[in-house]
């Protein structure tokens, strides 16, 4: 099928429109006017459809249809929202082509990784529909005779969820799906890089919640520049809690304004993500998981491998193996199966990795492999780069940096400490690996000595986790938690209580207060 045809069909699907708003409350979508911008395609260079931005004023209606929402929702039962999560669930299972279609038409991520970030959604959903009958508190025994000493989680509020365009339905969908069951209704701001991503989301939740007679405002997107409408949405003490994935010097932003007014920031930002390779290591199964990390989704995952620490004795055929294989990696159309990497999200990106590349280049690093712009057909778009290995020294300052793009900087050590050492020397504390077969070194990378990163793991790569674990990093990563295990709490508020059924009054810590009769008069 000829690419217009096949992206009308796709966009149809979605019902999105040529010109589509920028906001939507629930169902009600907004007449927004503030900009027109376009949702241009990183696969071929064209515009797939316009967006009208939010403005602050439309952004100031969807927070308070929030806030309206929230004093309904909070009083569902938890497993009540557990059952419209289930419906949201089945929507997306049976759009899971479609919206696979039009992730990759807009950011440009192969189709299998888009199913697999769609099926991450439908994943999380299900974590969330088990989890509204499972929000558990403990009850602690109380020191003081005839009381009780428990505590309970309660809805938080509305919150505001800022997303970056690398997963653009993931990441909100392991923040709202966890929040709804919660109790929370969320407002969320995507990146204005792959808006129809966002609105093509809210339509199918839209629907499920109008079905279920819920009030707008539950779950609501807003489109809309970061001076204007983000700066509102971050400084607004409506919003109990910010989850922003993004730049670190994004989430020192969000985190500074939320700090101030004491609500509460969740930040997920920059990975600058290390493997270690030692003597022992499956030179296979590394090569083929160092692959997936680093040149997976084009290098653009906030978990892909950026840094690779081999060991002086294996160093030489690691590398070998690796640049073999990135020799065969195909990088082209993102819809066709066998390519395997898919366009930067624009040229701005691939200028960024250029500009990367100079500089790695001046500070005395060795391109082993790759870095070029593609061109000639598809590729005139400009968006299409080789995957690049890059021989580097520890010690280079663009070690300390992230750049969004597939670059990967490969590096030798003697001692394990002493690659634990070069791992944890950068700023960032996301994700990270080793691949050995020796008990003690995966140990020792796991201990309290080892990785010093949200996320170790031990022969597999940094990135493609799972949701049911916590996900998130130390350092300028940012420190918060989403998705799996007991990440949930972030988005409720806890509670603890004490009930005295005693008629007497005992006070804790033994206290003596006064002289005065402990029994209660009637
Ligand atoms: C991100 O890049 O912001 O672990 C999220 C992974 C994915 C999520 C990445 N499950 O690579």
């Amino acid at each position: 099928m000829p690419m217009t045809e096949k992206r009308r069909e796709i966009l149809e699907t979605l019902d999105l429109g040529g010109l589509n708003p920028g906001a939507c409350a629930g169902s009600r979508w907004l007449a927004c006017r503030e900009r027109v911008i376009p949702s241009i395609s990183p696969v071929d260079g064209r515009v797939l459809a316009e967006v009208c931005t939010a403005s602050e004023s439309d952004y100031e209606e969807v927070a308070r249809s929030a806030l309206e929402a929230f004093s309904t929702w909070r009083l569902v039962p938890a497993p009540g929202r557990g059952e419209i999560v289930r419906q949201i669930r089945s929507r997306l299972r049976l759009s899971k082509q479609e919206l696979a279609q039009i992730i990759t038409l807009e950011n440009g991520k192969i189709l299998a990784e888009a199913e697999g970030e769609v099926q991450e959604m439908i994943d999380i959903c299900d974590f969330a529909i088990g989890l509204s009958r499972m929000l558990y508190g403990y009850t602690m025994p109380s020191e003081r005779p005839g009381h009780r000493l428990y505590e309970q989680y309660l809805p938080l509020g509305p919150i505001g969820v800022i997303t970056a365009f690398n997963f653009p339905m993931a990441v909100w969908a392991w923040n709202a799906m966890i929040a709804l069951v919660a109790g929370d209704t969320v407002v969320w701001k995507p990146s204005s890089k792959v808006p129809l991503c966002a609105l093509a989301v809210t339509r199918i939740t839209g629907e499920v919640l109008q079905e279920n007679g819920l009030p707008d405002g539950i779950l609501n997107v807003i489109i809309g520049d970061g001076e204007t409408v983000g700066e509102r949405l971050i400084a607004d003490p409506r919003m109990r809690l910010v989850s922003a994935t993004g730049s670190v010097a994004m989430g020192r932003r969000v985190g500074r304004v939320v700090m101030e007014r004491l609500g509460r920031p969740l930040l997920e930002l920059g990975g600058n993500n290390g493997v270690i390779v030692t003597p022992s290591a499956d030179l296979g199964l590394a090569t083929r998981a160092i692959l997936f990390g680093a040149v997976g989704t084009a290098g653009q995952r906030c978990t892909t491998i950026r840094r690779l620490i081999i060991h002086e004795s294996v160093y030489d055929v690691t590398l070998d193996r690796l640049a073999r294989a990135y020799g065969q990696v195909r990088v082209g159309n993102p819809f066709e199966k066998k390519t395997v990497m898919g366009p930067l999200i624009d040229c701005e990106a691939v200028a960024a990795m250029q500009a990367a590349l100079e500089t790695i280049r001046q500070q005395g690093g060795r391109v082993r492999f790759g870095g070029e712009v593609l061109r000639g057909g598809l590729f005139d778009a400009g968006t299409y780069v080789k995957p690049c290995i890059v021989e580097t020294d520890p010690g280079l300052p663009i070690m300390q940096q992230e750049t969004f793009a597939p670059i990967l900087h490969v590096m030798r050590y003697r001692r394990l400490e002493e690659a634990i050492e070069i791992h944890n020397g950068v700023p960032q504390g996301l994700s990270s690996s080793i691949f050995t077969s020796d008990l003690r070194e995966a140990e020792l990378f796991l201990s309290a000595a080892g990785s010093d990163c949200g996320i170790a793991n031990v022969n597999l790569s940094t990135s493609g986790a799972e949701i049911g674990g916590a996900f998130g990093g130390e350092k300028d990563t940012g420190g918060g938690r989403e998705a799996g295990s007991d990440a949930w709490k972030a988005y409720m508020r806890r509670q603890t209580n004490t009930i005295n059924w005693s008629g007497e009054m005992p006070l804790a810590q033994g206290i003596e207060f006064g002289d005065f009769s402990s029994r209660s008069e009637g």
